[in-house]
């Protein structure tokens, strides 16, 4: 993935044709597409071959289970053409080791995450998450945007690991916040695939993502 538009595109569409169509419109201005459970069900697991033809495609299954079980789930995406997986971190090093050696390092492992529930669970057992992302050779971690001062308390723990950082936009998140506080790519769903003008929502995103506005 270069890091050139410092975002990537949550492609949670629930139709073939509109993944198809939004992702021909906003290509331009996203370094990768994230695709999550609603696509993979409505269209497929073969859209993640046909994804990966036009960008670098990170499937967020949010892997959470036995060692043996991820990396079979692991195998899978791979074989189909994702550059990377996300996982859960709170299965435990194990588990994110299984997806690690299964992806050769390219797994991005959720800390705590960006809704309010986030608070509830993941927020105390974050720093200790980050801290076996580290250990275990993951390339990044998750963390959220509609907390930035969070992103930059995990970028302590992780040193120089990628930070991709969800809930700018529809969750109330600011692009420009989350990379100033040490996110390396800002995740954006709904406030690019639910504009009126997908392209341009995502022109302007990438602008404030890369600091030019
Ligand atoms: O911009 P949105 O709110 O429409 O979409 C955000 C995307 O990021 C959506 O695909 C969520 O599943 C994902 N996400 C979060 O919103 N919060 C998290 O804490 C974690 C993720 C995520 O990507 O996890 C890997």
């Amino acid at each position: 993935m270069q890091k050139k538009n410092r975002m990537i595109l949550a492609l949670d569409v629930t139709s073939h044709d509109e993944a198809i169509r939004v992702v021909a419109a906003v290509k331009d201005y996203v370094d990768a597409i994230k695709i999550n459970w609603p696509l993979i069900l409505a269209a497929g697991p073969e859209i993640i071959t046909e994804l990966s033809r036009v960008k670098d495609v990170i499937c967020d299954m949010k892997i959470s289970d036995i060692p043996n079980t991820n990396r079979l789930i692991v195998e899978q995406a791979m074989k189909r053409g994702a550059s990377a997986v996300i996982c859960h971190g709170f299965a435990g090093e194990d588990s994110v080791r299984a997806c690690v050696d299964a992806s050769k390092g390219q797994v991005f492992v959720l800390t705590e995450m960006s809704h309010p529930g986030g608070k509830q669970f993941t927020a105390p057992v974050a720093d200790k998450i980050a801290v076996i992302a580290r250990s275990a050779g993951a390339r990044g971690i998750v963390a959220p945007a509609t907390r930035p001062e969070r992103i930059a308390e995990l970028r302590k723990i992780i040193g120089s690991m990628e930070i991709i950082s969800p809930g700018v936009g529809a969750q109330g998140g600011k692009a420009s916040d989350a990379i100033r506080a040490g996110a390396d790519y800002i995740i954006v769903g709904r406030a690019i695939y639910e504009a009126q003008d997908p392209r341009d929502a995502a022109k302007k995103l990438a602008a404030e993502a890369r600091n030019e506005i």
